[in-house]
């Protein structure tokens, strides 16, 4: 071994919330990884994307002892609110659960991820341009990676492709083995955060005949907002004000102050896509995460998923390294894909549902009349809001002889 040589038991790539939250239940389990990230330290802590955060997620963080500042910052909600015909209809899934969804920003989580891990004293890598996954039919994969300049080595039992929808460990898979399922959709979600107060006091999901405008927030005077666009839409074209002109034309309402205009801190363009890879492993390396599957933001389930899929194969490597063999690491993907499944089902619902698709009248009578079923039908804001403050996750992230 050269002194650029790592040893290890799994090589992590990414530092997503997928790649971080595997890192911490391996450490809990006593089992050593080293994490390595393309962007920089900065880039990660400062990336705005999700903010709804599943009750099943935030247990799970919770149990890892890594929920103390999102239970004292996070909006905690009851369920959300959709707007169409000009009226304001509360969904209250607490009501009928119990529980809670949670607004907390992914940066936010992502930073805690990051500060418990450097208390851990484990190796993580920011700046780690190049990466290279090989030998992963074997037992003995190897992962290769620049950093300041020199070329380093890993040899791990596992690699854990955490590395998002843009990463390399998905494509160094061999294609042939693998059903890549996916569905696009014709428009984005252009996203801004301004320095406004929320017209509610929760998430507001607007359905319009001319497409969704979303109303969502991170604080008393923070609103994250999105509105459906087209998917060649070029952020150039939208200034200030002809964002703030369509946020108010779609989510004018007879009940409720028109939206409050105010500064754009940031503003971002996501295509919105599903796609499922099915099996999520090869050998000795799985896919976690947005690197095996995407589901579109309506619903607020991707950050959700990358969560549970962690807890999956924390769990099954927990049982790997007890020495109770490999089942449950063969099991992985059979394991994760039903849970997945219903979060692909729950967010094609109200992707379908919330967005403009088609032309013309049929599309949206079609979407109304779903739309009155939420608003008016106990029943279906129960079987919604089971799905939205989420499933029980496939596993534990610990296997039972492992105490918590
Ligand atoms: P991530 O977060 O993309 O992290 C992958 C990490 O891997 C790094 N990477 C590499 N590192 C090393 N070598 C390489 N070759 C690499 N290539 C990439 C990347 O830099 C990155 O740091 O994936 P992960 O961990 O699977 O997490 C998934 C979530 O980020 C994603 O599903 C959510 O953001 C989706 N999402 C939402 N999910 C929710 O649960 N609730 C929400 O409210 C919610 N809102 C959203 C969203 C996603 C959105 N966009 C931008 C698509 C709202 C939006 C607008
Ligand atoms: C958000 O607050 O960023 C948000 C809200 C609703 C979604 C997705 C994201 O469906």
């Amino acid at each position: 071994m050269s002194h650029n040589d790592i040893r290890c038991q799994v090589a992590i790539i990414g530092a997503g919330p997928a790649g971080l939250a595997l890192a911490h239940m391996l450490h809990r389990q006593g089992i050593d990884s080293v994490v390595l990230e393309r962007q920089s330290e900065a880039h990660v802590r400062a990336r705005i994307r999700a903010g709804v955060i599943e009750q099943s997620t935030v247990d799970v963080l919770t149990e890892l002892g890594l929920a103390d500042r999102l239970h004292a910052e996070a909006l905690v909600h009851d369920g959300f609110y959709i707007r169409f015909d000009r009226q304001t209809h509360h969904l209250d899934f607490h009501r009928h659960t119990g529980r809670h969804a949670f607004v907390y920003g992914q940066a936010e989580i992502v930073a805690d991820l990051i500060d418990a891990r450097r208390q851990t004293g484990r190796p993580m890598f920011f700046d780690a341009a190049d990466v290279t996954v090989a030998d992963f039919d074997t037992d003995h994969p190897v992962v290769e990676f620049t950093h300041e300049g020199r070329r380093r080595r890993i040899d791990a039992d596992f690699i854990a492709g955490c590395d998002g929808f843009h990463g390399i460990c998905r494509e160094s898979i061999d294609a042939s083995r693998f059903n890549f399922m996916d569905r696009s959709y014709p428009f984005a979600w252009l996203g801004i955060m301004a320095r406004t107060t929320p017209v509610t006091d929760e998430g507001m999901y607007c359905a319009h005949p001319d497409g969704l405008s979303v109303h969502s927030m991170r604080g008393p005077h923070l609103t994250r907002q999105y509105l459906q666009v087209p998917a060649d839409t070029d952020l150039a074209d939208w200034g200030d004000e002809r964002i703030w002109a369509e946020l108010r034309r779609r989510s004018a309402s007879d009940d409720h102050p028109e939206l409050e205009t105010g500064e754009i801190i940031e503003r971002s363009l996501a295509p919105l896509r599903s796609v499922v890879t099915d099996p999520m492993q090869q050998g000795s390396l799985f896919l976690l995460g947005d690197a095996a599957h995407i589901v579109p933001p309506t619903g607020a389930k991707g950050l959700n998923l990358a969560i549970s899929d962690a807890c999956v194969l924390s769990n099954a490597l927990g049982v790997f390294y007890h020495g109770a063999g490999r089942d449950a690491l063969d099991a992985y993907t059979a394991t994760a894909l039903p849970r997945i499944w219903q979060a692909q089902a729950f967010s094609w619902n109200l992707t379908t549902t919330l967005h403009r698709l088609g032309d013309g009248d049929f599309d949206w009578n079609l979407r109304r009349a779903r739309l009155q079923r939420w608003a008016n039908s106990v029943d279906e804001q129960r079987a919604l809001g089971e799905v939205y403050l989420g499933l029980p996750f496939p596993t534990s992230w610990h296997p039972p002889m492992v105490p918590a």
